[in-house]
Order: structure tokens, then sequence, then C-alpha cells
């Protein structure tokens, strides 16, 4: 069995959709990230970044292994089922490339375009427009890769569910997709896959509908070295 470390965000989808794909048996523990549980010393034992998704792999032989990071975490479960992933050399380089440009692009500029939009005062035309602009050039790069491919690797791979979570959400953050057709069409054959459905759908009702922002909320935003540190002795 994995213990799935989980809140129901784009960068939890990840990885709830990749245990659907796989068919994994999971167990789902709630990181309610608003309320500070990722500051439990627990669970920093096992995510030492205080970020939600992780997974406890207990099928093992010997002790359970713990893995953080959303690309970290696709990997080693491709790589543990041989499955969603390139059995080849170059294939496998091309896997851990789109899982880097994932995790150190796509992701943390569209939370920051998110965060903008969503969380934080009125009146930051500025950030809006860097933050948008970088996300909408994200999708460009996807709308050339998929130029003469159905599937980032060409087959579905980690490398499509790693991105798509944050795509799938592309309408509050920048309106539509008709400038990427491409990545429309990607969007919707992923969407329609079972699996990918049950994945979102997980603690769906859970989800912040507006309830934290960066006013209201002091857990979950604007943490300096202190305030992390501070929340992690309070736990
Ligand atoms: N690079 C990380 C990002 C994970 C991440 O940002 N998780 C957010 C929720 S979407 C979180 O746990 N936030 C808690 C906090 O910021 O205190 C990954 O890809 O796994």
């Amino acid at each position: 069995m994995i213990d799935l470390y989980y809140w129901p965000t784009p960068n939890g989808w990840k990885v709830s959709i990749a245990l659907e794909e796989l068919q994994l048996a999971y167990n789902t523990i709630p990181v309610e990230i608003g309320a500070g549980d990722q500051f439990d010393e627990a669970f920093l034992a096992i995510s030492p970044n205080a970020k939600m998704p992780a997974i406890v792999d207990h099928d093992v032989a010997g002790e359970a292994v713990s893995v953080f990071e959303s690309g970290a975490i696709l990997f080693y479960l491709a790589n543990k089922t041989g499955k969603l992933i390139p059995q080849d050399e170059i294939g496998r380089k091309e896997a851990l490339e789109w899982l880097f440009w994932q995790t150190a692009n796509q992701g943390p500029l569209a939370g920051q375009l998110s965060h903008f939009v969503n969380y934080a005062p009125e009146g930051q035309d500025y950030a809006v427009q860097r933050y948008r602009g970088e996300y909408q050039r994200n999708l460009a790069v996807l709308e050339r890769r998929l130029a003469s491919r159905d599937y980032l690797l060409g087959e579905y791979s980690i490398a499509d569910i790693i991105a798509f979570p944050w795509v799938l959400i592309a309408k509050p953050l920048t309106g539509s997709l008709d400038d990427f057709p491409r990545v429309s069409a990607w969007r919707a054959r992923i969407k329609d896959r079972p699996a990918v459905r049950r994945g979102v759908d997980l603690l769906k009702n859970r989800q912040n509908r507006g309830q934290h922002n960066a006013q209201n909320n002091r857990v979950l935003f604007n943490q300096g070295a202190e305030h992390f540190l501070q929340a992690s002795r309070e736990k």
C-alpha cells in the first residue's frame, strides 16, 4: 500500500492521477495546507520543503520508502511499475527533461500567477502581467512540442500527467486556449481518461473555493524563513 499525502490542488492531482492510471492501491492522507498540516514534524520528515504531494511506499522489501516533489514521485512510480515511461535510455532522458521543465518552469510560474489572480490583494497589475506572460510562454512551449506528436513523449506518459493539471485550470488563469489549439486538443484527450477524472475528483469537496487569501490566512501565504521555523516549532 502507498500512503498519499495530498490536498486537492494541481500539484496534488499530478500524483492522484498517476496512482489511478497505474492502478496502485493507495491510502489518502489529507494535508490541509490552509490549516498548517504541512508543518507537522511527522510530515516534515517525509517532505522537508513542507509541501504536498508526498508518498510513502510500504509495498517494498525492507523499510518503507518516502518520496517528496511531484517530479520525483512520478519518476519513482513509473520506475516501480515499468509503466508510463519509455524503457529506452534516450526516452527516459526525455521523460526527465519534461519532469524538470514542469517543476522548474510551468509549475512555479503558474503557481505565482494563480497567487496574484486568486489570492493576493487587488491592484497587482504588474505581477499579473508578468506571470500571465510566463504562463502563456509555457503554453507556447507545449504547443510547439505537440506539433509533431499527440503526447509530449509520443506515447501518453508521466510527462503528460505532470504538465496537465496546470493546463486543466487555464481558463481562470488566462482565459481560453484558442491561441493554443494543439494544447487544447491534448488537454481534452487527457481530461477524457477515466483515471484522470478520478484523480482530479479526489477530495474535490475540500478544494479552496476562495475562503483563504493572503489577507486572512497567515499560515499559507507570505511565509518567510522565520515564519517557516516558527510554524514548524509550534506543530
Ligand atoms: N515543487 C512542488 C510544489 C508543491 C507545492 O507547491 N505544493 C503546495 C500546494 S499546491 C503546498 O503544499 N503548499 C503548502 C505551503 O506553501 O505551505 C511539487 O511539484 O511537488
